[in-house]
């Protein structure tokens, strides 16, 4: 298990289309270990393969306490419309409200290689949508009006620079830092 580099805004690897993942490995079940690792290190409720920079089409998602790997995700059934803010991991202390379908089923391979479906609304709806774009190479930002866009980006511009190599390290914060020391 380890915490993973994260990549931000600028790097390619989150511009580009993922690939089929054609057997569940231990190496893919490797992978999905640690981006749960990194994930709830980066205290984010999602993450996808393109934001740690590999190229397999899985995801991890923590919902409320659910918990999801899904391989090779697909979008099969979408109903409703709702705006709602976002974040990326990839794209810190920049948010923005987009639209999003409220109710999606989304059809994808287990760590075991089952074929699960998953049926949301709400939080989790948004986080199957924002996922399954990054493995797309699809950003929240990509569905900002013109303005919306230019203000993101360019908060984003100040920003980059505190993330050289377009890498964000994520530190696990440790649990209770606030204690002095021997306090439960
Ligand atoms: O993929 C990612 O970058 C993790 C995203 C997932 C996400 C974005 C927007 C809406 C829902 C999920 C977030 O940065 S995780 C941070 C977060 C935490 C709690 C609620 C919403 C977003
Ligand atoms: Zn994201």
């Amino acid at each position: 298990m380890s915490i993973l580099d994260i990549r931000v805004l600028g790097d390619p690897a989150l511009r580009k289309e993922t690939a089929i993942v054609e057997s569940v490995t231990d190496d893919i079940r490797a992978l999905i270990s640690d981006m749960f690792e990194t994930m709830y290190a980066a205290e984010g409720i999602g993450l996808a393969a393109p934001q740690v920079g590999r190229t397999e089409r899985v995801t991890v998602m923590d919902v409320g306490g659910a918990k999801y790997a899904l391989i090779n995700p697909e979008i099969m059934l979408s109903q409703g419309s709702i705006r709602g803010e976002e974040g990326c991991l990839s794209i810190p202390e920049v948010f923005g409200d987009i639209e999003r379908a409220s109710i999606v089923t989304v059809r994808a391979l287990d760590e075991t290689g089952q074929e699960i479906e998953v049926g949301g609304s709400e939080l989790l709806a948004r986080c199957l949508q924002h996922e399954i774009d990054h493995l797309h190479g699809k950003l929240f930002v990509d569905y900002l009006s013109v303005l919306k866009r230019r203000a993101a980006l360019a908060k984003w511009e100040k920003i980059k620079a505190d993330y050289p190599g377009y890498v964000r390290k994520v530190i696990l914060e440790k649990r209770g830092a606030h204690h002095s020391e021997g306090e439960l």
